[in-house]
Formats: C-alpha cells, structure tokens, sequence
C-alpha cells in the first residue's frame, strides 16, 4: 500500500465530492434559508474544533461580508467553558461544524447554548446519525466529504462549501449560487496544473518553517493550510493577516523559510509589498491568486466563491512534505480522528 494513499485520494476527489456536495445541499437548502438569519438573529456564531475551527473562521468572515450581519467564529470550547466572552444580548443562529458529528466540545457548546435558550443551532457534518446531527433546528449531512485519513481535506473543502452556500442564500446572492457548480471544474485543473510544483516544493529540505498569509476570509483557510502541515508533515508552520507579517514574524525569515500567499484581488498590492519585502529579506515566496500569480485561477469567479480554491495547493505541499520526511500522512502521530471527552 503506497503512504498517504487515503490523504492523496481524498485530496484529488474533492471535485467530485464538491459536486456531489452542491447536489445534496439541494434538499437542504429551503429549510438554510428558512432561518432567515436578518429576520430571526442579531447575531451569527460559528463554532467548531481545529479544522472546523478555522473553517468556523472564513465562514463567519464570509458571511458578514455577504450578508452585513455580525458574524463570529468561536472555537467551541471558549463557547461552552466561557460563554460570557462569546455571546452577546438577543438571539443567536449558533451554526456548527464538525466532520464527525462526535467531537465532545462542539456537542457540549450546542447543548449548552440550547439549554440557555439563546437561539436556534444549524449544524454541518458529514455523517449521519450522530450525537450533533440530532440536535439543530437544520441538520446537514455533507457524506461527499467524508474521509479515512485523520487530517481533514475533503472533509473540510466540503462542508466550507456547505456554509459558502448557506450565506449566498441569506445574502438573496442568486449570481454567486449559479457560480457554485463551476468549483469543481477549476479544482480539477489546480490540482492537475500545480501538483508538480506542490511535490517539487514539499521535497526541499532546505525549508524547515513554512508562513502561510490570508486575510479577510482567507485568513481561516490560510490557518487550516498551516495545520495541515502540521498535522501531516511535523513542519513548524503558522498562519498570520498579509500585514501582520510585517510587525514582528518577520524577523523569522531566512532562505529557510517558504512563505505562501494566499492573495485577494481587492488588497493585491498591500498583500503583493507584503509579500516583496519578505523575499527582500531572502524568504522563498509563493502567491496564489485569481491571475498575474506563481499559482492561479484564471477562474472569473467572484472573490468570495474562489476562495475554496486556495485549498488544494496548499493540501498537496504538505502530503508531499509528510511524505518525503517519511511520515505517513493518513495517520499522523499522536493525533485522533475525533476528540473524545470522557
Ligand atoms: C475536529 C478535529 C480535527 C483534527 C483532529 C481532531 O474534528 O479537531 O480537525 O484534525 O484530528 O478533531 P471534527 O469535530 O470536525 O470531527
């Protein structure tokens, strides 16, 4: 059995499972947008667990973009263990997210917060029958993004879209709905165009900390690209805003250092200085955007619908890392599937 073959193909299935996702949001989607969130809720909450943590991010960025409603992301312990720094007075559309359904923490903040009576809950996952998919007003089960690997990929690409299209239906955004089937279409031609590059760059040794840069909503995604590599190949990796980078983490740059930028058009030259002053100081830097870019697009996607499309290069880097360290990244050490508090 070749290493990481459960990563790999859960990496390169995610067009399918795009699709497949997109079809069976379908039977979902009257009850999403039944919620009503501007009528019913002064606030939306995302919450989940590592990943669906940093999905929980981009997501409730996304969603106050579109939709100019107050959107947060929390992860679910701060929910559950400090509810008072989390929410605020009125009534709450609490959406979590979580690719088993069992993570303790994600469960206890949902039954906390109904048992306080403070909104209604959406949950996303990717199974069905299991302790979360039992507790909201809305129940979607994304089974397309299911996975055997502990680190999520699929999974997570997923049920990001899941939530993607969720806040396109509150925004009333029926041009960016239309666009969603033509995700996949793209991430096949990522995946194929720049898997040699993501393998050339995941084999150098001579990088040994990898910064990956977002902001806005891509932000989460550039935190779930940085715990991917973590997760998967053992690398120190973080994840920081375009121009945080400048005020203070820069001074760990060196020609060690492989930075990668996952760019907007609407900031490209603030992100762009950002990204030129960190090669000044020697860094390897790699920028993913829409077009004129190492890695891009060519999409014509509207910014906030292309954004799943950072994810892929940045999954492939880091099974390619793992496997060149001589690690296997379907079962990363000392991690679980599923955390389970006793
Ligand atoms: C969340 C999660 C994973 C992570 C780890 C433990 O799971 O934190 O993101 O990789 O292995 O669990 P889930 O609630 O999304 O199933």
């Amino acid at each position: 059995m070749e290493t990481g073959q459960f990563t790999r193909q859960e990496i390169f299935s995610q067009p399918e499972a795009w699709s497949a996702g997109l079809s069976a949001l379908d039977e979902y989607y009257p009850d999403i947008q039944d919620l009503r969130p501007a009528r019913n809720y002064n606030q939306i909450l995302y919450t989940g667990c590592g990943s669906t943590y940093y999905l929980s991010l981009a997501a409730a960025s996304l969603t106050q973009e579109l939709t100019c409603l107050q959107a947060r992301a929390y992860p679910a312990s701060e929910l559950w263990l400090n509810p008072h720094s989390c929410y605020m007075d009125g009534k709450t559309l609490l959406v979590a997210v979580s690719r088993s359904g069992e993570t303790t923490e994600t469960i206890r903040a949902c039954e906390t917060f109904l048992a306080n009576e403070k909104g209604d809950l959406l949950t996303f996952s990717c199974y069905r029958d299991t302790p979360l998919s039992k507790l909201g007003k809305v129940n979607v089960i994304l089974p397309s993004g299911q996975e055997q690997s502990v680190a999520q990929t699929r999974a997570f690409s997923t049920l990001y879209l899941g939530t993607l299209a969720a806040a396109i239906g509150w925004a009333g955004r029926t041009d960016l709905y239309d666009a969603l089937p033509h995700l996949p279409e793209f991430g096949r031609k990522l995946l194929e165009k720049y898997a040699p590059l993501a393998s050339d760059l995941g084999d150098d040794d001579n990088f040994d900390r990898f910064y990956w840069l977002g902001s806005g909503s891509r932000f989460g995604l550039a935190s779930e690209l940085s715990l991917k590599m973590k997760e998967m190949s053992l690398s120190h990796s973080e994840s920081f805003h375009f121009m945080e980078f400048r005020h203070g983490p820069k001074s760990m740059v060196s020609p060690a250092s492989l930075i990668i930028g996952l760019c907007s058009t609407a900031n490209a030259r603030h992100e762009n200085a950002v990204l030129e002053d960190m090669k000044a100081l020697g860094g390897k830097v790699i920028d993913i955007a829409e077009s004129n870019s190492i890695v891009r697009f060519d999409s014509k996607i509207d910014e906030a619908v292309r954004n799943i499309l950072y994810l892929p290069f940045g999954q492939m880097i880091a099974l390619e890392r793992a496997i060149s360290k001589g690690l296997d990244p379907d079962h990363p050490p000392n991690l679980d599937a599923v955390v389970k508090l006793s």
